[in-house]
């Protein structure tokens, strides 16, 4: 049996922590909990992730929960130089637009898909997608105006920095981009990434089998 465990059902931020898994290579057993009472929140998961939220790991009985805290460290522990930054400024740089990612756009791309996509469409709040829209508006440009300089977020190559970025607004990749092309064209190249779409199609399938009262009730549970 594998000694990587990932929990969480992939429609979750537990998407970010299978991208990094299998763009590693990794062996894992993936455990599709779901949110809530019957999942994350019970004693059971709460004993190895207190705040009763996914993603969270196990591997070999160091556990960890925080979506872009997984994928840092299974890409420096696995590191083969090239998805984990080799220098300290340029892993440096990788905190920044991972904890930038988490402050900036994370609250406002899943309130859009939320309200764009996810729900029912009469309960689709136009009030709060066009408020998220233009919460997006700075920080989308930000990133556009970063990946003009350079095809990815640390220069010629992908990492670890492109893959938090990219897999915390993956769900962007629905919305209008075309005020911002050079964010689009990296997401499609991010997203059309062999690892990417392996944990894609797995999201894509939890999003296709996810009942509308779970999407409300996810709505509710992240206050979105
Ligand atoms: N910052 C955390 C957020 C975790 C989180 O809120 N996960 C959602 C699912 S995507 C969840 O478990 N929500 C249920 C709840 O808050 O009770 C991370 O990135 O891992």
């Amino acid at each position: 049996m594998s000694k990587l465990r990932i929990y969480g059902i992939a429609r979750t931020r537990a998407f970010r922590a299978l991208w990094v898994a299998k763009e590693l290579g990794l062996e894992y057993e993936h455990l599709p909990i779901e949110i809530g009472d019957a999942g994350a929140s019970a004693p059971e998961f709460r004993r190895l992730n207190p705040n009763g939220r996914l993603p969270f790991i196990d591997d070999s009985g160091f556990v960890l929960f925080e979506s872009l805290a997984i994928t840092l460290y299974h890409a420096k522990k696995h590191s083969d130089g090239k998805l984990y930054p080799a220098t300290l400024e340029d892993e440096a740089k990788a905190w920044q637009w991972s904890f930038w990612a988490i402050a900036e756009v994370d609250r406002g791309v899943n309130i859009w898909s939320l309200y764009a996509v996810r729900l029912p469409t009469a309960e689709r709040d136009a009030a709060k997608r066009d408020e998220a829209l233009k919460v997006l508006a700075a920080p989308f440009k930000v990133l556009d105006a970063a990946l003009s300089q350079q095809p990815y977020l640390l220069g010629g190559e992908f990492t670890v920095a492109d893959l938090n970025v990219a897999a915390v607004i993956s769900r962007a990749i629905d919305m209008d981009l075309s005020a911002v092309p050079t964010l689009k064209a990296w997401l499609t190249r991010c997203l059309d990434r062999p690892a990417a779409r392996a944990a894609l199609a797995l999201k894509t399938k939890a999003d296709n089998e996810t009942p509308a009262e779970v999407i409300r009730r996810i709505a509710k549970l992240n206050r979105l």
